[in-house]
């Protein structure tokens, strides 16, 4: 079974997403997500000019060699446009294998560990009672696992928070990339946001009680000693993890942040390989690997990384924002039922037009996420729905300190 073509389509129901579709010589078809937020066009041309080439004519059934021919042969490793280019081809030939084999991909990847894969949803308020209905909300739609996020007082737009004038109802779909030339610039004050969130933690947990899991998103603000200083505050209110305390290419921070907290850590979302995470798990410093299959060089990637934590008793808790198409979602709750060290896996629901162009077949039923037994991965691309979304530019926004200082978004 020979690779007869590839052919990338980029597509914008709200937001931009990158998919690659391969199809073989006897006409099955398999699709990767490409998207990378904001850099969208970058990985189109690095998988148009100098991937698609390469694969014209190989065996579409040799994943791991094609996985090493494209990762080592270009020389030139690692990196996100590279890794998730990576990470398309690998995927649509696993979503290839598994419907010859006539069989749900997590039955390849070794079956069932798991009924289903345990989600949480994203509660966000501008302020205090905001977020408490935000957070019924998420709990009425059936989510047990909830992250919070709120507005810092003093501050305007706040990193998670569902804007309010996303033209929505609220929902925070459209975060953050937004349609514009340039990107939104946001004030940021560190010191104000450690004051304020333990604040909201401890009415969360006065509302809901002490067993509700709940996470929240640092998004790389802190310094260590600023981290390590949030971990040790909130402990009295039991998080599932604090995310990204720190910016995540200095792995060296987690060892001081683990030194003064028990509050449970997890990173990894702009990471792109295992060898960023050798010292993390080597040294058992963080508890939750965030990687999503999109952006770490797809299922073969994925899974080599997630048997490599679970040696060190590390859990998965993979990357799933809505700038992971429901192609990379499917990927992801695939590898969630099949292997033994699942954490959770993160969920925000796509938008009714994102999912007209992407026919999905997972399920969200009583908190957990089921790939469905559809063969492959279970997700179909609606070319003429795709077409009629044409690719728009759109950005992440870039943080500014109070004084004009660039810092972490
Ligand atoms: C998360 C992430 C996202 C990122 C987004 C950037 O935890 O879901 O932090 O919200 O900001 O993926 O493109
Ligand atoms: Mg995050």
């Amino acid at each position: 079974m020979r690779i007869h073509s590839a052919e990338v389509v980029v597509t914008s129901p709200g937001r931009n997403f990158v998919t690659l579709r391969i199809t073989t010589d006897d006409g099955v078809t398999g699709l990767g997500d490409a998207t990378l937020n904001g850099r969208e066009m970058a990985v189109r041309s690095y998988l148009e000019d100098h991937v698609v080439p390469l694969l014209l004519g190989r065996d579409a059934s040799r994943i791991e060699d094609t996985w090493q021919y494209l990762y080592r042969g270009a020389y030139w490793r690692r990196g996100p446009v590279t890794m998730a280019a990576v990470a398309a081809v690998d995927t649509a030939l696993w979503d290839i294998k598994a419907k010859c084999a006539g069989m749900p991909l997590y039955q390849l990847l070794g079956g069932a560990s798991r009924t289903g894969a345990l989600a949480y949803g994203h509660a966000s308020g501008r302020d205090v009672p905001e977020l408490l209905d935000s957070v019924r909300a998420h709990l009425d739609q059936g989510f047990r696992a909830i992250r919070v996020q709120t507005g810092v007082p003093g501050l305007g737009t706040v990193y998670g928070v569902a804007a309010s004038d996303a033209g929505d109802g609220g929902r925070y779909d459209h975060e953050p990339a937004r349609r514009r030339p340039l990107p939104v610039v946001e004030t940021w004050d560190t010191p104000a946001y450690l004051r304020h969130l333990p604040t909201v933690f401890e009415a969360v947990r006065a509302e809901f009680g002490p067993e509700l899991p709940l996470l929240h998103d640092g998004h790389h603000r802190m310094t260590p000693i600023q981290a390590a200083r949030l971990g040790k505050s909130l402990e009295p209110y039991d998080l599932f993890w604090l995310e990204d305390a720190t910016p995540a290419e200095d792995q060296a921070a987690l060892r001081l942040i683990r030194q003064h907290t028990t509050t449970p850590l997890a990173i990894g979302e702009v990471f792109n390989s295992v060898h960023d995470y050798t010292t993390l798990l080597g040294e058992r410093l963080i508890d939750y690997v965030r990687s999503s299959v999109t952006h770490a060089g797809g299922v073969t990637a994925m899974r080599k990384l997630l048997d490599l934590a679970a040696v060190y008793g590390i859990r998965s808790g993979l990357h799933g924002p809505t700038d992971i198409s429901p192609v990379g979602m499917a990927a992801a709750l695939h590898l969630d039922l099949a292997v033994h060290n699942f954490g959770i896996q993160e969920y925000m629901p796509h938008t009714p037009a994102t999912l007209e162009v992407f026919r999905t077949s997972f399920r969200f039923e009583d908190g957990l996420l089921h790939p469905s037994d559809t063969p492959g991965l279970g997700v179909e691309l609606d070319d003429t729905a795709a077409r009629g979304f044409p690719y728009e530019p759109a950005y992440l926004p870039v943080s500014r300190l109070r004084d004009g200082t660039v810092h972490d978004w």
